[in-house]
């Protein structure tokens, strides 16, 4: 077989004194974290779209990557290569999973019949690859966006027909996640929002995105698949409002049509920027309503008001997000899936390989700051003393349901001098950051 990526071994950890570029610094997977070897806790996955299937291009250019299958012509022969190399990847990087949506895995065929045999096809090399070499699918999911065809949405399309297509693409791209024994299956709601409600039934458009899930829900359990469904909420782009606009506003939507026992979040830490909350924010609200699914993980740039995908270095976001995953106990079934690309400029196959180490390392280094956050119950002996007055006394009162506005009415007429407490954020914020440096 063809080695894809020969200018790089298999990347090792070597320590943090290492200054090879090719090695992990923090992320070593056998190392024993808390209860689980960093490789249990962290569960990375290669975005097959970026890594593999991306080519670097842009709004205002074409494709720049230079990959090891820019020599083939055949669009399939191009398919089949690519299937290779993500496994030689994930070998080289230690990554065990891996996701993808259909339309990465093959091109589009001249119907739809050719399209899902296309598919097939790969999948089976997919799966031959995955028995050899013990690699696993962490999620599948379909493209229900790029095509034209989607153009005003897919479940949230005018159009029933191309609710209907939709439909068949979703339960194509579900058999086969479940043929390949995958953990979960996502939902992103791509263009499921709208552009203008000028002309939007924003009532029927709701009510068949929930529908759309409901009949989700039902074909998984037909056909047996037991892997956990997660939505992926985002605020914007491509529609100018997507309708799955974050966490919250995902949980009311599924409590709203009886769909939350069927589904968890998957959180994308630049989607959490889109929306105007930090990736913590995202993580916690989902953690505390025991909807924490699965991470994509990635950042944005501050400077910049889109999505841009970037691999995740900026530790200090890391080990925020590492302490809500060991507070949640974990995130299994779901993972960490690198959903980040190279830059336009970082065009070369090796450039592959740096993103992800960057990746890893960032997320393994927050992982042990995590751990011992966790472990000393700094941060959670001060939140947990900041609201002690909720039990004794009227705060016990109040938490177990015992009062009323009458009863609080007396209480405050006799208690009405309050001594207020610091919330001492500077010196919290400063506590973090000596188990970051120290
Ligand atoms: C788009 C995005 C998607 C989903 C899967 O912003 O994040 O790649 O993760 O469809
Ligand atoms: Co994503």
């Amino acid at each position: 077989m063809k080695e894809f990526f020969p200018e790089v071994k298999r990347v090792q950890f070597e320590g943090k004194e290492s200054r090879n570029p090719l090695a992990f610094r923090y992320y070593n997977p056998e190392q024993v974290v808390g209860d689980k070897t960093m490789a249990e806790h962290l569960r990375f996955s290669v975005a097959y779209w970026h890594a593999i299937t991306g080519d670097g291009k842009d709004m205002f250019g074409s494709g720049s990557a230079i990959r090891p299958w820019d020599d083939l012509k055949d669009p399939m022969e191009v398919a089949k290569a690519r299937a290779y190399a993500c496994f030689e990847f994930m070998e080289k990087m230690q990554i065990q999973y891996f996701c993808f949506h259909d339309t990465d895995l093959a091109p589009e065929g001249a119907s739809l019949r050719e399209t899902f045999k296309n598919i097939d096809e790969i999948v089976e090399i997919l799966k031959e690859l995955m028995a050899k070499t013990g690699r696993k699918l962490l999620w599948g999911t379909s493209n229900l966006f790029g095509h034209p065809r989607f153009m005003h949405g897919a479940a949230t399309s005018p159009d029933p027909k191309v609710f209907a297509y939709a439909a068949a693409r979703v339960k194509r791209a579900m058999e086969i996640t479940k043929e390949l024994g995958g953990e979960n299956y996502v939902f992103w709601g791509g263009r499921e929002g709208y552009e203008t409600l000028l002309n939007t039934d924003m009532k029927l458009e709701l009510d068949n995105l929930a529908r759309f899930l409901h009949m989700a829900v039902d074909y998984a359990k037909e056909i047996g698949f037991t892997g956990q469904l997660l939505i992926e909420p985002k605020p914007k782009e491509p529609t100018k409002h997507q309708y799955d606009f974050d966490t919250a506003t995902v949980i009311g939507f599924l409590k709203t049509y009886g769909l939350d026992e069927h589904f968890k979040i998957n959180i994308e830490a630049n989607h959490a920027t889109l929306a105007g909350h930090t990736f913590q924010h995202e993580l916690r609200v989902a953690r505390i309503n025991g909807m924490l699914g699965s991470v994509d993980a990635n950042q944005g740039d501050e400077l910049l008001g889109w999505d841009t995908d970037q691999f995740s270095t900026n530790v200090y976001a890391t080990t925020l997000a590492m302490y809500e995953i060991l507070l949640n106990g974990g995130l299994a079934p779901g993972g960490l899936n690198f959903d980040a690309k190279v830059r336009r400029g970082s065009y070369e196959p090796i450039d592959l390989f740096y993103g992800h180490i960057a990746g890893m390392d960032a997320f393994a280094k927050g992982l042990l700051v995590a751990q011992r956050l966790v472990e000393s119950g700094e941060l959670e002996q001060f939140i947990s003393n900041r609201y002690a007055g909720y039990r004794t006394g009227i705060g016990a009162k109040i938490v177990n349901g015992e009062v009323g506005f009458k009863e609080l009415y007396e209480y405050a007429l006799d208690n009405d001098q309050i001594t207020l407490k610091s919330g001492r954020q500077e010196m919290l914020e400063n506590i973090l950051n000596r188990y970051i440096l120290d």
